[in-house]
């Protein structure tokens, strides 16, 4: 009975003595809200793109220590930062973070972001309230809640260019948040198109909508083809939903590899002769033709050194670049360049091989999870940049690398993809990996 009494007296005592420890501060709420916008949301190639990014201090009392998060890819091959101008506080590109010491009741306050675009498509530039010593009334800081008001997200979008009316290309929005897709071309809607990739042939102006993706204020930016010639070597086959993901890091490590002997190994196989080795040539080819009316199939092997990354570490992205092989073409000039039905699959080889012993009757096996289809070819002598192999790099990383295996999905008669190799005199063509992970 006394010690009940004791500790009902505690709690009164506790609660007498709260309004004293918090000195009223906690009691009252600030109200912070983001908001932005782009200053052309069409951005040619080269041109400077501007967010303007307003914080509000919709509350009466003030707001101390605000930082707020702005995700955007800042490194090239996606956007090259060029400046950013706070009107008030100071932001810091290493972690992407807007720190402002104080914000006065009813104040707003702005920051202007400039970057270059560096590749075509649509980008997303998303920013939210990250920390405040005070508390919010209607939104808690770093929740990654897109309704909240605390949340902004704005976009611009680089015209894509294409050589003809007709082509193939793809639009993938790589969020499985997005769902009930409604896809537009040209502002009509596209009839019997949910799925998250959509195919594309022709010129024009495509766009989506989504019940669970909020677009910005101004509109979602529409992915507009048209016709054009590139200033790029090179031509992405596919098109996404450019921002960072809410899982990456706003400051990645990033590990940029260009094929060379001492950090790659790369391979042709080929059914015809199941005992010859291709280490050294400067081209590859997965391949499907009739030599002497027998079938040839080939298919390639790469292996990147990935050893400084460690297996504990995540993977935000990771981008195989692969460039057309000339050097075949000049050797065997009966082709013009990649031919047939080329649909390609690359797939993760699950044991350890040597570039110098690799042959098809000695050549180790591969995994089709997390496979990765690369849609057939619209240039003869294209490029293949960019290719989305995040998650087959991460599994990698988790259970061991030995590298990628290139073939055709459809290995049947006639169809060749020329490569380069890491062999190649001309660095700039060799096979290319970009890795970004925390
Ligand atoms: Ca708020
Ligand atoms: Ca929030
Ligand atoms: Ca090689």
């Amino acid at each position: 009975m006394k010690n009940t009494r004791r500790c009902f007296l505690a709690i009164i005592v506790i609660i007498l003595q709260f309004p004293f420890y918090t000195n009223g501060q906690s009691n009252s709420k600030i109200d912070l809200k983001l908001q932005s916008s782009s200053e052309s949301r069409i951005v040619q190639i080269g041109a400077e793109a501007q967010i303007n990014i307003t914080l509000e201090n919709q509350s009466s009392i003030e707001g101390t220590n605000i930082k707020v998060f702005i995700n955007i890819p800042y490194f090239p091959p996606f956007v090259k930062f060029v400046s950013a101008n706070p009107l008030k506080g100071s932001f810091d590109i290493a972690t992407g973070l807007w720190t402002v010491p104080v914000v006065k009741p009813l104040e707003t306050i702005k920051l202007v972001i400039k970057y270059i675009p560096m590749q075509y498509g649509v980008w997303y530039a998303e920013a939210e309230i990250y920390s405040s010593n005070e508390n919010d009334s209607d939104s808690t800081p770093n929740n990654k809640v897109d309704m909240e008001d605390d949340f902004t997200r704005t976009c611009i979008s680089m015209p894509i260019k294409v050589p003809t009316s007709t082509f193939g290309r793809q639009i993938i929005l790589d969020d499985s948040k997005i769902t009930n897709i409604v896809w537009k071309k040209d502002d009509q809607t596209i009839i019997n198109q949910t799925s998250n990739t959509l195919q594309v042939t022709t010129i024009g102006s495509y766009g989506f909508s989504s019940p669970t993706f909020i677009c910005p204020s101004q509109g979602c930016c529409p992915y507009i083809f048209e016709l054009g010639s590139s200033p790029f070597c090179c031509e992405s086959l596919e098109f996404g939903l450019s921002r960072v993901s809410n899982t990456a890091s706003s400051n990645p490590t990033v590990l940029n590899i260009i094929g060379s002997n001492e950090n790659m190994q790369d391979a042709d196989v080929s059914s015809i002769v199941p005992n010859t080795n291709y280490a050294n040539n400067e081209f590859m080819n997965p391949y499907a033709w009739t030599q002497n009316g027998i079938l040839n199939v080939k298919r390639n092997y790469l292996k990147f050194d990935l050893s400084s990354i460690p297996q504990s570490a995540v993977i935000d992205s990771a981008y195989l670049s692969l460039y057309f092989g000339q050097k075949l073409i000049d050797l065997n000039p009966i082709f013009s360049g990649h031919t047939g039905e080329n649909q390609l699959e690359i797939q993760r080889v699950l044991e350890d091989w040597s570039e110098n012993t690799i042959n098809w009757n000695n050549k180790p096996p591969t995994s089709t999870s997390n496979l990765l289809i690369v849609p057939k070819f619209t240039d003869l002598k294209q490029n293949y940049l960019n290719l989305k192999v995040t998650n087959l790099v991460s599994d990698m990383i988790k259970n061991g690398n030995f590298g990628f295996m290139i073939k055709h999905q459809v290995e049947v008669p006639y169809k060749i993809t020329a490569f380069a190799t890491s062999e190649s005199i001309n660095a700039s063509i060799r096979p290319k990996l970009n890795v970004y992970y925390h």
